[in-house]
């Protein structure tokens, strides 16, 4: 089932700032006088049908859309967002990334008391910055169910322009209740560890549970045994990755002209997905990272970590389609849209590469950098590996879901096989150079590194000695899927307690085979990466599995923060803490 729509801009009120393509189609924009007016926005958030998986689920959306809409913000603005909850359940809104009053933070048990059923709760703060950042539910698992949107926030003083400016929002839906997905993680691992278990067992498995509950509970419980193949722990065996809310065979698309400069305001709403993100043909400059202007770097291919942001700017020449292509960092899948000068022109689905595996470098060994690997004889040796253990994931991935399910014989035939990529590609479309076929692995230096980052501003907060050291173990206990900071899951831990005003070095030293997207509401954090008072504040922080990062933390904003690893199940599972930013001689609890 193919959904022929473009990717829209939902404008949810009259008065608000829009991005250069929308000024340039919308009919009537009315643009407010000054920066500093109240606007009112407002967001229902209730359940809702929605046709991902080739069967209807329940999703959490708000004001009826997955994603749920764009928001427009502008820098200085005070704005009033008024959130009802027609769920069943209590709800919550967390504004990812954007510096105000922790009452306004919207984390229940920690600032706020939730939204319950029926209620609205009415979100008050000034916008103080500007860039690309989003919002997600903080209750349960609602950010997994839909839950999220994206936020863009026009500054005082336009720096980059472009022709056209879209969102491009990465998720990660599950195609199991993730409930029932956390507790099968949870479960203990005398029935799901794949080490003791033997080919035919597998095989027993998949006639008892199917083939895809086999496969996923393989390799979820993959990532426990440390092999090098062990990436992600929810993968694309259960997941379909979404661009905009859409599916790959779902065909989003995103117009532009030749000669024409856009802004693709990347946002990894996922709720466990890392993805590498690439346009073929095109080079990708990256303009900010977690809405932060950054120097431009000139890159073919980044890594964006659950919950980063990277704003990059394209400029394509030529009259042809071009792939958004987003693989799931441990190539279990992919999320697909095109960048097109025709709507009936869509790109090809680039050459999937072989599943990512750990090199000596991820598990630590390498320089401490965040490039990535070349070919080094430890890949070669992991690619052994991957062939002579998860040869059905790679079938299960690269031929789409109609072969498996034959596998399986069960109820998936509603999957459709992945799009025929040849035949709607190449349909009116022969300028289209068939990049694929013969596209050369990326060379390291074409990836964006965490070193790459510069703020374009020299950040004085920067300069002296920090007041105070922290070190922070990231931790799990492999057997009982429990993940925790220095070995004490969050329900059992003593808030982290600093002075307002205070710098803060944290040491994130990570002891698992994870990687650990790191993020504290309401501050930010300075990654020390060697280029000194142009050290880039981020919201979130991508710790590689057995690497320490460093952040500095200035903490200018008194109350009581969340202080989380963005990777869904491993907060709920306990990586996870309260930050307190006191005030001398006034106590919060
Ligand atoms: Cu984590």
């Amino acid at each position: 089932m193919a959904i022929q729509h473009l990717f829209h801009c939902t404008p949810i009120k009259a008065k608000m700032w829009l991005p250069p393509l929308v000024k340039a189609y919308a009919l009537v924009v009315a643009f407010g006088p000054s920066f500093a007016s109240a606007d009112t926005y407002h967001l229902d958030i209730s359940e809702q049908s929605v046709q991902l998986i080739g069967k209807a689920q329940q999703a959490v959306v708000a004001n009826r859309g997955l994603p749920a809409p764009t928001l427009y913000w502008r820098e200085g603005e005070q704005v009033n967002l008024q959130v009802t909850n027609h769920l069943q359940e209590q709800t919550s809104i967390h504004w990812h990334g954007i510096v105000l009053p922790y009452q306004m933070d919207g984390v229940p048990g920690i600032s706020f008391d939730g939204i319950a059923p029926g209620q609205t709760f009415t979100y008050q703060f000034e916008v103080k910055q500007s860039g690309t950042y989003w919002y997600h539910g903080h209750s349960g698992m609602q950010e997994q169910q839909g839950l999220f949107g994206a936020i863009v926030i026009a500054p005082r003083h336009q720096h980059q322009t472009a022709d056209r400016d879209y969102v491009v929002m990465l998720s990660d839906w599950p195609e199991a209740d993730p409930h029932r997905t956390l507790a099968r993680l949870k479960k203990q691992n005398d029935y799901y560890n794949f080490q003791k278990r033997t080919l035919g067992d597998f095989f027993a498995d998949i006639g008892r549970l199917g083939f895809w509950e086999t496969l996923s509970d393989r390799l979820a419980w993959g990532e426990m045994r440390m092999e090098p193949t062990d990436l992600a722990d929810v993968t694309g065996a259960t997941y379909r990755f979404l661009i905009n809310g859409r599916t790959p065979d779902m065909q989003g698309r995103y117009l532009f002209k030749p000669g024409e400069k856009l802004r693709l305001r990347f946002i990894n709403a996922a709720a466990m997905t890392h993805f590498d993100v690439r346009i073929p043909g095109l080079k990708m400059r990256v303009i900010a990272a977690d809405g932060q202007p950054v120097a431009p770097v000139d890159v073919e291919e980044f890594r964006i970590a659950v919950a980063e942001t990277y704003d990059v700017l394209v400029e394509p020449q030529t009259e042809q389609a071009y792939a958004i292509f987003a693989e799931a960092m441990d190539r279990s899948g992919y999320a697909h849209a095109s960048l097109t000068p025709r709507e009936d022109w869509l790109a090809p689905i680039p050459t999937k590469r072989p599943m990512t595996l750990l090199t000596m470098e991820d598990m630590g060994g390498g320089h401490g950098g965040h490039e990535r690997h070349g070919q080094s004889g430890a890949e070669a040796t992991h690619a052994i590996h991957g062939e002579r253990l998860l040869p059905e994931k790679q079938e299960g991935q690269h031929t789409g879901h109609g072969e498996a399910a034959a596998v399986s014989g069960d109820n998936h035939a509603g999957h459709d096989a992945e799009p025929n990529v040849e035949q709607q590609v190449h349909s009116g479309h022969a300028s289209s150079a068939p990049m694929d076929a013969s596209e050369p692995s990326v060379p390291s230096h074409a990836l964006l590194s965490y070193q790459q980052l510069k703020s374009e501003q020299p950040e004085h907060s920067l300069m002296g000695a920090p007041n105070r050291e922290i070190t922070l173990r990231l931790t799990g206990n492999m057997n009982r899927y429990i993940w925790s900071f220095d070995d004490i899951k969050y329900s059992d831990a003593e808030p982290v307690r600093v002075k307002l005003g205070e710098r803060v070095r944290f040491h994130y030293v990570n002891e698992t085979m994870m990687n650990h997207p790191i993020h504290i509401h309401g501050l930010w954090q300075y990654l020390e990466n060697g280029n000194g008072m142009y050290n880039p504040k981020k919201h979130v922080i991508n710790v590689k599995p057995g690497q320490t990062a460093t952040v500095d933390v200035l903490a200018d904003a008194e109350g009581e923060w969340a202080f989380h690893c963005h990777l869904l199940y491993h907060m709920d599972t306990g990586m996870f803490r309260k930050l307190i930013v006191e005030k001398a001689g006034y106590v919060l609890h």
